[in-house]
């Protein structure tokens, strides 16, 4: 995996800073925001694999869980993405469409002047339609808590492992959260950072804090954030397994949405989560990988077993699926701490050991030689640069 370089996004700053916004001279800035530019930041963050998972929403509009989660944040799977709030557009007069800032004007075409003019750039690719639309309705809420009604350029560069299948909206909106919020002037906590990606995505919330982290699912917009959770004597790794990196059949908020309005087995496993929770933040405590891995495996088993009883069936497991788990059962019968967990996706994650990460990634590679293995560390938080 090459480690993600900043060229591509640096020249797209100075580009749009020399065509549009003034740059004013101060002194150097240690917090992330661009000193020249206070519109512009970049931030990055981390994946996270959830060990008990977010599964089904209460509130569709705030995203608020039904359960609480846990997860851990890895290392090299990562989102870098720069926001730049600018004030016109090439061509335009001043775009003085704020409504916000006291220009009084505060009708239906600012707004869908400010949205028009956003702009979303993934990986050197030009973004429109729905990538575009999530973007934008995200920054729109930036715009509300920030008061600064200005469209703006967004530029995201992401390191993925094996092409595009284990592409996470967490690490995207967490970044996101970070570097819009920056740049509109927000000045967030972490726990604050955390709510607010929430709304992008409701696994990012967790994306803005390294290590182990727990989503308190809550009731309410200020009750539902994550925060960190102490790794204590643990020493993790996880071993990502690709099975498919194919674009998955259905996305994970329809099938999410299917699963709690049609799955008889969903209340099982909503009840299941708090149970889980509770045990594996003991096993934690105790340094007891053995318990939590056996907790993790259960939680995903149970989530899938939810999806595959809804109607119709969310089913995303191939073949290979279960030749991984499989395979992860008769490494641990030989002896080695493994164990698997799944997302939305025919994917195999396997928590183990950081000392056994090896072990257990070569016995994969001799077990499921189709299959492409690659270890994982906990990763930090999100950061502003
Ligand atoms: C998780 N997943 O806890 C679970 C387990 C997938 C399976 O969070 O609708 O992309 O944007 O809030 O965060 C995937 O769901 O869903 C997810 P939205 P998100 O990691």
């Amino acid at each position: 995996m090459t480690e993600e370089t900043a060229d591509g996004v640096q020249s797209q700053i100075v580009k749009t800073r020399e065509s549009n916004v003034p740059v004013r001279q101060s002194a150097p800035n240690e917090v992330g925001a661009d000193v020249a530019n206070p519109r512009v930041a970049t931030a990055s963050a981390n994946a996270n694999i959830a060990l008990i998972k977010y599964w089904g929403k209460a509130d569709e509009e705030l995203i608020i869980p039904r359960a609480s989660s846990l997860s851990l944040t890895l290392d090299g799977l990562t989102s870098r993405t720069t926001v730049e709030f600018f004030d016109k557009v090439d061509g335009e007069e001043d775009a003085d469409v704020a409504g916000g800032s006291g220009s009084g004007v505060d009708c239906r075409e600012s707004y869908d002047y400010i949205k028009s003019a956003d702009s979303l750039t993934i990986d050197d690719v030009p973004q429109q339609g729905k990538a575009l639309d999530r973007v934008s309705r995200f920054l729109d809420i930036v715009r509300a808590q920030s008061g600064l009604h200005l469209p703006a350029r967004v530029v995201s560069h992401n390191t993925v492992p094996f092409g595009a299948g284990l592409a996470s909206s967490a690490s995207a909106f967490a970044a996101l959260a970070a570097a819009a919020s920056k740049a509109a002037g927000m000045d967030l906590s972490p726990r604050d950072l955390s709510r607010l990606a929430r709304r992008g995505s409701g696994s990012a919330c967790r994306s803005v804090f390294g290590g182990l982290v727990q989503w308190h699912a809550g009731h309410d917009d200020e009750t539902s954030y994550a925060e960190p959770v102490d790794m204590g004597s643990l020493d993790l790794a996880v071993i990502v397994v690709l099975v498919s990196s194919d674009l998955k059949p259905v996305s994970s908020r329809e099938a999410m949405r299917r699963t709690v309005a049609t799955s008889p087995l969903y209340p099982a496993w909503v009840e299941s989560c708090a149970v889980d929770l509770d045990e594996a933040l003991n096993a934690i405590r105790q340094g007891d990988l053995e318990r939590l891995g056996a907790i993790t495996e259960a939680n995903a088993l149970g989530m899938h077993a939810a999806m595959m009883a809804s109607r119709p069936a969310v089913l995303y497991w191939l073949p290979d699926t279960v030749a991984v788990l499989r395979a992860v059962d008769g490494i641990r019968d030989s002896g080695l701490g493994a164990w698997s967990t799944m997302d939305a996706g025919p994917n195999v994650k396997v928590l183990a050991d950081a000392r056994d990460a090896r072990a257990v990634a070569a016995a994969l590679r001799e077990r499921v030689p189709q299959c492409e293995v690659e270890i994982h560390r906990p990763g930090s938080g999100v950061r502003l640069h």
